[in-house]
């Protein structure tokens, strides 16, 4: 043992330490110093950043034995409080930088060190100091980040004071400004705990759980024997599927009756097969995570080893064994039919351009791992807490397969540090539902980020093929498609996302007649979870790029050509599914858009004209149209209430999950906006989200369903509380005098999408989303012709998303897709399984990998009749096809057309 005296934010500690645990450990686990968040825990995130000396120093690398006795060390607990923040905390807030908030602390701990050392620093010192510090973030696409600390350092200087900085709202409205999120303060003083500092508030009995988990993507097991785990130090049980009391299954709630499996393809615990690697096969479950750990090591199993199929053109060959036996390996197909048979188009049409694609299988990389923790409740239940983004859905998709009856289940969702989507699918809430109802006590299951990456969920990739004829004027005439999607072992969603392709491959465009066929295969590899943009990434993809190979084979300038194309009322232009869109928006899009990508034209040939580089370079601009619905397809709805307190507050329940886009500032200014007639102002507004034991079911947050969804509710909720408040003189009565009437006091909203339409079986043709979102990419790219690297220099995006809630949301949602949409397209990956397992080897941006040059302009006048206060959704429009308008900068830039992503340099190269 070792004796630390430590400096810890001005107070001398005295420690002892064995000497193997990291800093971080010590901060967290002895000196409940959560503020120092553990992402990756390998030295390539930042999360865990604090100082030591003066220096920033990533906590989790460093060995508590290697700090020096007496080293001054501060955390963010240590710089600002709650209503004392630091110039940096309160910058952050403004800026909104903390999105999820899970890279905050970080951040705000390396930036203090570079303004210690640099008081004036360029915005271009402040990105090589983060990216030299390795600080990650994957919400907020870098650029609000810079600004915040360009303003803190002001403050600092004395330029400015931290109330400059804050938005203060005029006339008690809040809608369209940049007010602060709830929970920005907490973000950014380490006060906001996410799953993994929630485990240690737990009870001492607590078990922690360690996985077995499959090293090989598709076997038979044979046995499986915990005989000699079972003797180790500190275990208390094993479990495996011989222990599950319920049905042992995930079902995927099978969305479309033509698919042909049955939707419980999932196991909890792999009994008879292993699907793909990493999953679970048993559960130790110990009185420390290193006893649950070396126990699991000892499980010994006995596999069978079969052909692993991990693309979806292997397990299409006709010689593949099927993969849930019994079900065929291509489950599912839908089929776009819309208008005339396009095969006599296609002969006789003037024009017809054919283009191979593939939109690969990109990983969400949130920065936290995940983590879920469950015990039974005093009312029985069998409690839940994870990053569940689908609170309801995921209680009917576990339920049956732990065993439990529907009442006795209960889900609340941990603040997470980011999912983009993949937690729509459970991940673990299954396994420590069983752990805790089989063991009778608390446990607990907190992934290292290798398990993050290999057991989680993956977007499917889209092999798309689209053809499409054009006549002599660039008209187009009809659109062929034959795609299919790549969805893993499991089912779950795998048939909605396929519907996707028959919803987006042609969207934004006047197609009277289309043919596109896409089906689903069951493979090998990460199954398939949802990813932001959800099927539009792998649509457009095809799409986006046969627009812009036609626009290049008919001389037509490719923005021209897109707008010329675009859904105009005139010509009585539907969707590919045959409806009217919610508004007519694009043309005026487009025409907001011209002298921009006008600009970046210019700036690319200046570019190229100055040859100070040598020529080493090559220039281009990009464009693509990106569409996404909001909503789940056909009649979706939500639900919310509203309460009046007897202290004249209001408390609104609903359960819109937040991933860090913002549920919280969402539900808060939907309320405020209808209350405020009462003279309500926010700081009168309480939330309760999340917790199926207390909340509604508003449905999951995916699909950029929630804003049009749980506003509508969160609004519906509020006016029939304003409506009963009201009296006859237009004032409003108090919480005594409700109560005196005899008034009720609580009031539930339901908004159903009545408008839509399930999508036809046979054609795909229907109304599936009330609300949509728009967006027009404008990259430019700069390529290094000798090595064929590309580097995105500047990014404008053009979106309607109707009237804009929170404006800083709104920035913030669009600058992270931006970032998500660089690196699908350039270096994102998941393929190899031995290679793909680190963020930085996945391919994470890093901040000098985004430009600082964004460019972010809204069309606000196509107020959404069906949207609350006119408002669309936009967490999911701006990811939709960004990927495929750097491609085609790149073919702008060099004449080369790459439709296959990541678009890594020896890609381009060759
Ligand atoms: N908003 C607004 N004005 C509009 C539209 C939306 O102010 N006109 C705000 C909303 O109030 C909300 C946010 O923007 O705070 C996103 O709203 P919406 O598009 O309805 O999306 P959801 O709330 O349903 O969130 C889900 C969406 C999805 S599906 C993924 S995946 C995603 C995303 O949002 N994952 C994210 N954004 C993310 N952002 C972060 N930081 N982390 C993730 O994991
Ligand atoms: Fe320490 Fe990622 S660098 S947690
Ligand atoms: Fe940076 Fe979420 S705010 S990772």
């Amino acid at each position: 043992m070792i004796k630390k005296v430590l400096i810890i934010n001005g107070t001398e500690r005295t420690l002892v330490v064995d000497g193997s645990e990291s800093l971080a450990q010590v901060l967290r686990d002895r000196l409940l110093l959560t503020g120092c968040k553990i992402g990756c825990g390998e030295g390539h995130c930042g999360a865990c950043n604090v100082i030591v000396d003066g220096k920033v120093t990533r906590s989790c690398i460093t060995k508590i034995s290697k700090v020096a006795d007496y080293a001054k060390i501060e955390t963010i607990e240590g710089i600002g409080t709650l209503d004392n923040l630091h110039p940096l905390q309160a910058a952050w807030v403004a800026h909104g930088c903390a999105q999820c908030g899970f890279c905050s602390p970080g951040f705000i701990m390396s930036a203090k060190v570079l303004l210690e050392n640099n008081p004036s620093p360029t915005r271009e010192e402040v990105r090589d100091w983060f990216n030299k510090n390795r600080n990650l973030c994957r919400c907020t696409g870098y650029r609000p980040l810079i600004d915040a600390v360009m303003d803190a350092a002001k403050v600092l200087r004395g330029e400015k004071t931290k109330e400059d900085l804050m938005f203060v709202p005029t006339y008690n409205r809040i809608l369209g400004t940049r007010y602060e999120r709830p929970s920005g303060a907490a973000k950014v003083t380490g006060q906001w705990n996410f799953g993994a500092d929630e485990i240690k508030n737990l009870p001492e009995d607590t078990l922690q759980i360690a996985l077995v988990q499959a090293e090989v993507s598709h076997a038979n097991i044979k046995g499986i024997d915990t005989s000699e785990a079972e003797k180790m130090p500190g275990v208390a049980r094993i479990i495996t599927y011989k222990d599950v009391p319920g049905r042992n299954r995930i079902t995927g709630l099978i969305t479309f009756p033509t698919n042909k499996g049955d939707g419980w393809d999932r196991p909890i615990l792999c009994d008879e097969k292993v699907f793909q690697y990493g999953d679970a096969i048993a559960m130790v479950c110990a009185d420390t995570v290193e006893h649950a750990k070396a126990a699991a090591k000892a499980v010994k199993v006995d596999l069978e080893v079969l052909p692993a199929y991990m693309s979806a053109p292997e397990a299409m060959a006709p010689d593949a064994i099927e993969i849930h036996p019994g079900t065929p390996n291509v489950y599912y197909e839908t089929n776009c039919i819309k208008g005339d048979d396009t095969a006599p188009i296609m002969e006789s049409a003037p024009n017809v351009v054919e283009v191979e694609a593939y939109c690969s299988r990109q990983p969400h990389l949130p920065i936290e791992p995940d983590v879920a923790y469950a015990y039974t409740d005093e009312e029985g239940r069998i409690t839940i807490h994870s990053k569940s983004i689908g609170i309801h859905l995921h209680h009917a998709m576990i339920c049956e397969g732990i065993g439990v009856a529907p009442e006795k289940l209960r889900i609340v969702q941990l603040h997470a540090g980011g999912t983009f989507g993949y937690k729509f699918s459970p991940t673990i809430e299954a396994l420590t539902g069983v752990a805790t109802l089989v063991t009778g006590r608390p446990v607990a299951l907190n992934f290292n980020m290798h398990q993050m990456i290999t057991y989680t969920g993956k977007r499917s990739p889209g092999f798309m093929n689209i053809k499409l004829a054009a006549d002599e004027n660039g008209k187009i005439l009809a659109l062929e498609g034959n795609n299919y999607i790549d969805h893993g072992p499991y089912s779950e969603f795998g048939d909605l996302l396929t519907m996707r392709l028959s919803q987006f491959v042609g969207a934004g465009m006047d197609i009277k007649n289309i043919r596109n066929k896409s089906q689903t295969v069951c493979t090998n590899h990460a199954y398939g979870a949802a990813f932001r943009g959800y099927g539009a990434p792998q649509s457009f993809m095809g799409g986006d790029i046969a627009l812009d190979v036609m626009a290049a084979k008919m001389g037509i300038d490719p923005f021209e050509f897109r707008a010329m194309n675009c859904y105009k009322e005139s010509e009585g232009s539907t969707t590919p599914n045959g409806c009217k869109p919610d508004v007519y928006c694009l043309e005026d899009l487009f025409d907001l858009a011209r002298p921009k990508y006008h600009a970046n034209k210019a700036y690319a040939e200046e570019l190229n004209k100055n040859q100070s580089e040598g020529g080493k370079y090559k220039y281009g601009v990009g464009v693509s149209l990106g569409i996404y619905g909001c909503g789940l397809d056909g009649v979706d709805s939500s639900e919310a209430w509203a309460e009046l307190n007897a202290d004249n507050t209001v408390t609104i329940y609903n359960s819109w999950e937040d991933h860090g886009q913002g549920a919280d500032i969402g539900t808060l200014t939907h309320a405020h906006e209808t209350l405020r007639q009462a003279g309500f102002t926010p700081d009168r507004i309480k939330l309760v989200m999340n917790d199926t034991g207390l909340t509604p079911n508003s449905g999951p947050a995916g699909g950029s369903r929630s804003n049009v969804m749980s506003g509508n509710a969160t609004r519906v909720a509020c006016e029939l509380l304003i409506d009963a408040m009201k009296k006859a003189d237009g004032t409003f009565r108090t919480y005594d005098e409700m109560k005196a009437e005899g008034l009720a006091l609580k009031y539930e909203g339901k908004w159903v999408a009545t408008d839509c339409s399930d999508c036809d079986m046979e054609t795909a043709q229907g109304n599936p989303f009330s609300v949509y979102m728009y967006c027009i990419s404008l990259p430019v790219v700069r390529v290094e012709m000798a090595t064929g690297k590309v580097k995105v220099v500047k990014f404008t995006m053009v979106s309607d998303f109707g009237t804009i809630i929170n404006k800083i949301v709104v920035d913030g949602q669009v600058m992270g897709a931006i970032a998500q949409g660089i690196g699908l397209a350039l270096s994102e990956d998941f393929e190899d399984l031995q290679k793909h397992t680190t963020l930085q080897r996945c391919g994470i941006p890093y901040p000098n990998d985004i430009p600082d040059d964004i460019e972010l302009i809204y069309q606000e006048n196509h107020p959404r009749p069906l949207g609350p206060y006119g408002a669309a959704g936009c967490g999911e429009g701006p990811l939709a096809a960004p990927h495929p308008a750097i491609l085609n900068a790149i073919y702008n830039a060099t004449g080369a057309r790459v439709t296959k992503i990541p678009a890594r340099p020896e890609v381009v190269k060759a």
